[in-house]
């Protein structure tokens, strides 16, 4: 293999991100920038530079461009996108290399393994062909970021799959695997085996048959005639505005790919520009690139070395086969490692199993897997009365109901029985992790594992840190996290962690609100309009109003301050949400909530009895008290420590509590509402309903510098690269 750097030809030089060898008559550029080979500065010039030597070169008969490492191309770099909608320069351009790639007399073949996403896709539909592994990933993911595919991709994606494709792929952001694209007409052929070596085969047959060769600007095969196209956008919009509610980018892409069938191409092109340029400005897309950096911060541990190297775990153990316990075993199982899942009581666990085993024929149903995969899975699950086995287990979670009596007892005889060097977890929501690390004789082995109900299905893994957990233990966890697909935030030991700490506040003042004459369907449909998933009292009947009241009764408001009285009410007369039929709801028989003349009256007669007048609230009021009480908790979770940056807190609320990503985040909001506006509401609320409002000092005094959440993060990011280095 010859390597060529165009000696003489400074102009044409490909980088060091972009290789370029000669396989005989076939030229290869090799794009090398890891992790994933974004498009960062320096490799479009570098493929351009390749390609336009291979145009000027008659003994080149082909082209191949492939990525080197793990993937093809993920996409434009990010980095690059934040900068443009922070204002600083603008998406890139890469007009100038996708009509070089296209132009070039030579056939031009990208070889796609890994993932093909974004401005990478972009690039591979410029080429004349596409050839990919099985498995490869190849989508349009740039909604998820709040923009549109931006280099192009709108106006050659329909022509090569046709709009109503086209239009699905843009809106969902889903990546297809090379299979179905292949299917649609994204992909050639698929290459069994070694990539570049059928990459080439593939380039030599093409170079064979002889030009032209397919430029997909110029294809209009598949573009449909204007009724057609009518109907698919307007289709594509209802759905776009159901499924990704409140978001921009979607519709926005929809207009771009409906420009792509009805001008020409380069109207088409300068059309996608605009908006692009357009959407870059927007809260919502600065949001969305805030939330994918935050969610992938979230594995940097300060002071935790990077090779250190995590305890393998190869055999779980789970106490309690309660919905937790079952839950999480179906997620060890789906990642494939075995768990022994012990109750002591028989019932109990012949509930649990019987939960799981539904679980997963209900997925075999809707052919998510099939029946053989769901026996693998079942089989990897062992129900057990005893702890037989648990002595040979690398980690085992405690998953019983909250007591920390109990919780105690089972961690000194998880102490006696388990091996050294295991993990010992508990999956508690809200008590004290070095109070059940007390109760064993190896606290630097204790984490606590807070999972989120369904545990199989929900992203965020809460993991929480005693006093004295390892590092290699902290390691362990983020590891295990990661085997589990979900998104692992280290968090600090006090009541609640970050996320439950957090939701009690956001839970008390929608009551007071309610309390007050907003109507618990009025507060809900604010929370879903601004974007929440669920409305607040919706979830607490869906949680279960037992579940709420028990945790007031242990972590009852201190003394002074006020506290929400429908609430005990609800709980003495049985109505505890959706099991019962009635909670702050009422539960027809297809579990749809229906507002409840009782509880209207239950409200009106309590705040009556205890002087609360009555009053109409508006809407932004709800939002401003509902979100406002959590922020000012989170800045002082972020001033304790308890979390280690506030996109921290930001991605506990985006993988695990339904907050809108558009959003970015309770903290993320926060800076763009403008904390001096926030701290200023606050102060006001203070006046208004009491010592409940007390502003925290870190938004005070963030609020009098001019500061902002994102800011401090940065400082003590730069702080620690100091540390390190
Ligand atoms: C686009 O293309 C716009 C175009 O239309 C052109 C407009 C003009 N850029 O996720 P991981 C980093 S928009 C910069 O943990 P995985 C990531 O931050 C883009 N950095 O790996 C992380 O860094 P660190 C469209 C990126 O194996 C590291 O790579 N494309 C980018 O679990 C590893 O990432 C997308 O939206 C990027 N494009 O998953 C794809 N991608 O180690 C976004 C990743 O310092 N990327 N990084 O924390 C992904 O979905 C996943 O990263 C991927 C790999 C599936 C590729």
């Amino acid at each position: 293999m010859q390597i060529c750097y165009y000696p003489g030809e400074p102009n044409l030089m490909a980088n060091e991100l972009v290789n370029v060898t000669h396989h005989g008559d076939v030229l290869v550029a090799t794009v090398n920038n890891p992790p994933v080979n974004a498009l960062s500065p320096g490799v479009p010039e570098g493929i351009e530079a390749a390609v336009v030597a291979a145009r000027a070169n008659s003994s080149v008969k082909a082209v191949v461009i492939i990525g080197g490492g793990r993937t093809f191309v993920a996409g434009a770099d990010i980095k690059e996108l934040e900068q443009a909608a922070a204002g600083h320069g603008s998406a890139p351009k890469l007009h100038g290399l996708l009509e070089q790639i296209e132009d070039c007399a030579q056939p031009v073949v990208m070889a796609i393994h890994g993932t093909a996403l974004g401005g990478g896709l972009e690039v591979a539909m410029a080429g004349h062909y596409r050839v990919a592994v099985p498995g490869a990933q190849l989508g349009q993911p740039e909604v998820n970021l709040g923009i549109i595919p931006g280099a192009e991709g709108t106006q050659r994606l329909p022509r090569l799959v046709g709009l109503a494709a086209a239009v699905d792929l843009c809106v969902s952001g889903k990546a297809i695997k090379a299979e179905e694209a292949l299917a649609l007409g994204l992909v050639d052929r698929i290459i069994e085996g070694d990539l570049l070596a059928g990459a080439l085969a593939f380039a030599r047959e093409m170079a064979e048959k002889g030009g032209p060769h397919p430029k997909t600007r110029e294809l209009s095969r598949k573009l449909g005639s204007p009724t057609e196209n009518a109907g698919i956008v307007a289709a594509g919009r209802e759905q776009a505005r159901k499924t990704r509610r409140n978001l921009i980018a979607p519709l926005a892409a929809i207009d771009a790919l409906e420009a792509a069938v009805a001008l020409p191409f380069d109207e088409g092109c300068r059309k996608e520009r605009e908006i692009i340029t357009e959407l870059l400005g927007t809260d919502q897309c600065r949001a969305l690139i805030h939330a994918f950096f935050a969610e992938r911060a979230v594995s940097k541990i300060p002071g935790l070395p990077k090779d250190l190297p995590p305890i393998p775990v190869r055999q779980a153990a789970i106490v309690g086969a309660g919905t937790m316990g079952g839950g999480i075993a179906m997620a060890m199982a789906n990642a494939g490692i075995p768990v022994l899942l012990k109750d002591s009581d028989q019932a109990a666990l012949d509930r649990g199993v019987s939960a799981i085993r539904k679980n997963y024929e209900g997925s075999v149903k809707k052919g998510r897997f099939s029946q053989d995969v769901m026996d693998q899975r079942m089989a990897l699950i062992h129900p057990q009365l005893t702890s037989a086995g648990f002595e040979a287990a690398d980690l085992v979670i405690e998953a019983v109901f909250e007591n920390l009596a109990l919780k105690k007892q089972i961690f000194t005889e998880l102490d006696r029985v388990m091996k050294p060097g295991a993990v010992l977890a508990t999956n508690t929501s809200t008590l004290d992790i070095d109070a059940i690390a007390g109760a064993t004789s190896r606290p630097d082995m204790v984490i606590g594992l807070h999972f989120f109900s369904p545990a199989h299905v929900m992203r965020l893994l809460e993991i929480v840190r005693g006093r004295n957990t390892s590092p290699q233990v902290i390691a362990t966890a983020l590891s295990l996290a990661k085997t589990l697909r979900k998104v692992g935030v280290l968090v600090g030991n006090c009541w609640g962690f970050v996320g439950n700490r957090m939701m009690l506040p956001y839970m008390r003042e929608a009551q007071f609100l309610a309390e007050e004459g907003a109507a618990p369907q009025q507060v809900d449909q604010a929370l879903y309009d601004w974007g929440m998933a669920m409305g607040i009292f919706a979830v607490d009947d869906m949680g279960g109003i037992d579940v709420q009241w028990r945790v007031r009764q242990e972590h009852p408001e201190p003394a002074g301050l006020r506290s929400p009285l429908v609430l005990n009410q609800l709980y003495q007369m049985g109505r505890l949400g959706q099991k019962t039929g009635a909670g702050w709801y009422r539960y027809d028989e297809n579990r749809r909530a229906l507002p409840d003349p009782e509880v209207t009256a239950l409200i009106r007669e309590t705040a009556a009895k205890n002087g609360i007048p009555q009053r109409t609230i508006s809407e932004a009021e709800i939002i401003e008290r509902c979100i406002y009480v959590m922020i000012n908790e989170g800045a002082r979770i972020l001033d304790e420590g308890i979390a280690l940056r506030a996109s921290d807190i930001d991605t506990v609320y985006l993988a695990g509590y339904g907050f809108p990503a558009y959003h970015g985040g309770p903290m993320w909001y926060a800076d763009t509402v403008g904390l001096a506006k926030i701290y200023r509401r606050i102060e006001e609320f203070h006046n208004q309903h009491g010592p409940h409002w007390e502003p925290a000092p870190l938004l005070r005094r963030l609020a009098a510098e001019g500061g902002t959440f994102a800011s401090l993060d940065a400082e003590k990011a730069r702080e620690e690269r100091v540390a390190a280095n």
